[in-house]
């Protein structure tokens, strides 16, 4: 039998049809995998809903901004902090980053509408905080009850003077991706990014989809700023509102994270001609080709050598530590199911220490991001495109092309401009691809292919763990990190040889291990 049929063969026949085509094994480099499709109620998923993905990942780093949750203090609470998206304030910038702010609805809230409490949160957070701009997220009860939440935002923002944005994010109304990232970021889109100006540099850049998680950002920052790069924003992770604003003037928008921003990415090029490169920050190759990449982008003698002399200063610095970490890790297997882009960089540094990804999979990811965008001609339906406005925007007047048409056409030769190949291709033969993971093909996952470590969540990880599988998050780092760049990938190293040298998984006896489950019993749930 083969290892996906080993790990889903208990379904009933219609379940086992449908999780078929979310499970494969890499045998050729043609793959096709369904994805992006809605949850099947029931089913114990391991994904976020559309506040999580619009609040917790994209609005919430976002500096000189109050956030405010309307709605049960449940939504504001889950999403306090537990996205560890760091942000530092300065003199320059007021930092909230750190706060919940929520309107606390309560049963005659629901019954009578929140409106009135919603402008009575506005008002309290001016006062108090005197922030330059206020966003309101929805969560469920908002939409069910019908609050006009971008009325009461309207309002507020003549009264107070300042750009007060409203997102109706209702958890419901679709995932964290395409749901809630895709409301978010068209916010950005529409009344932030081209709002206000500054001259852009001989490097002015843009980071796209880098959300500052363990303070990732931070270490992208710092060797970007060593080779001579003019960051104008990371969006979102620790940038202001003031700096996203801005970011129409770079002459190049990186993209790290492809599934949450790329259509940003594709917007900013329809309006203001700027191409995106597509880059890995996570692993010390990944990175390294990714910042030679760059300077190929900008094709200037003084920034290759720049570029040289960094990678080889930062590559001599962690060399002792690498090479330890590798002694330990050499040969042990990972297996790895995160949002929709992780699964795949992560592969590129575990392998800088020797480590064979067994099994990758996505929560959000669409088939662009599984097999590449050449198939995004191909692809029928966006699960949450009825729920979720797609916006077109026009060529705006600032409109400007950094390569000509030749130079362009060259460089896609060589470089990801515009482009992203996907996580299949990178994959071994005999791999395993996942979509969609959900509770029960954890356990089987880790029974069939037993991984040395599992990389995963907070839903999924104590499964793991009392199944006698490591596992480390690779949403929050465990509250480690950095993970990303030179320093962040020894961070990563020392963290994960812990784990895996500690005897401890080696003790556990998880109560399934000796009670298997038989064939037939599992409820069928579509
Ligand atoms: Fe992009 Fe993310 Fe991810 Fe994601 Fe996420 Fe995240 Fe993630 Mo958790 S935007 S797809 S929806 S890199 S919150 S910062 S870690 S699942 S792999």
């Amino acid at each position: 039998m083969s290892k996906v049929d080993r790990i889903i063969d208990h379904y009933s026949a219609r379940v086992y049809k449908n999780r078929k085509l979310h499970i494969i094994e890499k045998t050729d480099d043609n793959h096709e995998i369904a994805a992006n499709t809605r949850t099947i109620p029931g089913i114990m998923t391991n994904r976020g809903c559309c506040y999580a993905g619009c609040k917790g990942v994209v609005i919430g780093p976002i500096k000189d901004v109050a956030v405010i949750t309307h709605g049960p203090i449940g939504c504001g609470f889950y999403s306090w902090g537990t996205r560890r998206n760091k942000a530092r304030g300065d003199e320059n910038t007021k930092n909230f980053v750190e706060y919940c702010l929520s309107t606390d609805m309560q049963e005659p809230d629901i019954v009578f509408g929140g409106e009135k409490k919603l402008r009575q949160a506005i008002k309290e957070v001016v006062e108090i905080f005197n922030p330059d701009a206020i966003m309101i997220c929805s969560t469920c009860p908002v939409g069910l009850i019908g609050d006009d939440i971008h009325a009461v935002a309207a309002e507020a923002e003549k009264l107070y003077g300042r750009k007060v944005i409203a997102f109706s994010c209702e958890g419901y109304k679709g995932v964290s991706q395409s749901g809630g990232h895709h409301i978010a970021n068209n916010g950005l889109i529409r009344h932030i990014i081209g709002t206000e100006e500054r001259a852009p540099t001989k490097y002015s850049i843009n980071m796209l989809g880098e959300y500052n998680i363990g303070g990732d950002a931070w270490e992208i920052e710092r060797i970007l700023k060593r080779i001579g790069y003019d960051l104008v924003a990371n969006i979102p992770g620790d940038a202001s509102i003031h700096d996203i604003a801005k970011a129409h003037i770079a002459h190049l928008n990186l993209v790290q994270c492809h599934r949450s921003i790329n259509y940003v990415a594709d917007m900013l090029k329809d309006k203001f001609g700027t191409s995106w490169l597509k880059v890995n920050f996570i692993g010390v190759s990944a990175t390294i080709k990714s910042l030679r990449d760059m300077a190929r982008f900008f094709d200037d003698p003084e920034l290759y050598a720049r570029t040289e002399q960094v990678i080889a200063e930062e590559l001599a610095a962690i060399q002792e530590d690498m090479e330890y970490y590798k002694s330990k890790l050499k040969g042990k297997t990972a297996a790895l199911f995160v949002g929709g882009s992780r699964s795949h960089h992560y592969q590129k540094l575990l392998k800088d220490f020797g480590m064979e990804t067994i099994m990758a999979g996505y929560e959000f990811a669409h088939r662009d991001d599984y097999e590449g965008r050449e198939v995004l001609p191909f692809i029928k339906e966006d699960a949450d495109s009825k729920n979720i406005e797609s916006i077109k925007v026009e060529k705006d007047e600032r409109y400007r092309l950094y390569l000509t048409e030749e130079q362009y056409e060259r460089l896609r030769k060589e470089i990801p401009l515009d482009y992203y190949a996907g996580m299949i291709r990178e994959m071994e033969k005999g791999t395993i691809i996942v979509d969609d993971l959900n509770h029960y093909e954890t356990e089987e996952m880790l029974k069939v292919l037993k991984p040395d470590i599992f990389f995963s969540g907070i839903k999924d990880k104590y499964i793991a763990q009392k199944a006698g599988t490591l596992s480390r998050q690779l949403h929050s780092y465990d509250y480690s990190g950095p993970y990303a760049g030179f320093n962040g990938a020894i961070n990563f190293g020392r963290d994960v040889t812990m784990g895996i040298t500690t005897p401890a998984w080696g003790l556990v006896k998880a109560p399934w291990k000796t009670q298997p489950i038989l064939k037939g019993q599992l409820q069928e749930v579509v």
